[in-house]
């Protein structure tokens, strides 16, 4: 009978060990579990790059300049055209295939990029000094 009690703390010792083992896992598992969850998120925010760079098809206008001067976008896509200056300036293609009409000081405007692929410079109708191509492709 005495025997046995040996025998069973053994086991309980064994058994905590099994836990002590088990609960160290699985907290062991639940940190790499959290670095999983990282690259997930990493991938979200690479997600959002893509929308931001849709976003991105923004063109400023400022000191009578277009910024970026050239910008590449698909075709068809929607391109904002905001005018930071206090003159007013028109986003106008050469060929007429887009124009923004005229935006006012501080004012946004959008026109949709061409379907056909290649370069399309565009101009200010009202400073037609002022100039920049859309690369559509
Ligand atoms: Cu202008």
């Amino acid at each position: 009978m005495t025997s046995h009690r040996p025998l069973q703390a053994a086991a309980g010792l064994l058994l905590s060990a099994v836990l002590a083992a088990c609960s160290s896992s699985g907290s062991g598992s639940g940190t790499p579990s959290n670095s999983a969850t990282s690259p997930v998120q990493s991938g979200t925010v690479a997600t959002s790059p893509a929308q931001s760079s849709a976003d991105a098809l923004q063109i400023t206008i400022k000191n009578f300049a277009f910024a970026p001067a050239t910008l590449k976008v698909g075709p068809g896509q929607t391109v904002t055209v905001t005018n930071q200056d206090s003159d007013a300036h028109t986003l106008t293609a050469a060929d007429k295939s887009f124009d923004t009409g005229t935006i006012a000081p501080g004012a946004t405007a959008t026109f949709t990029a061409p379907q056909q692929s290649g370069d399309h410079p565009y101009i200010c109708t009202i400073h037609p000094f002022m100039h920049g191509t859309l690369t559509v492709g």
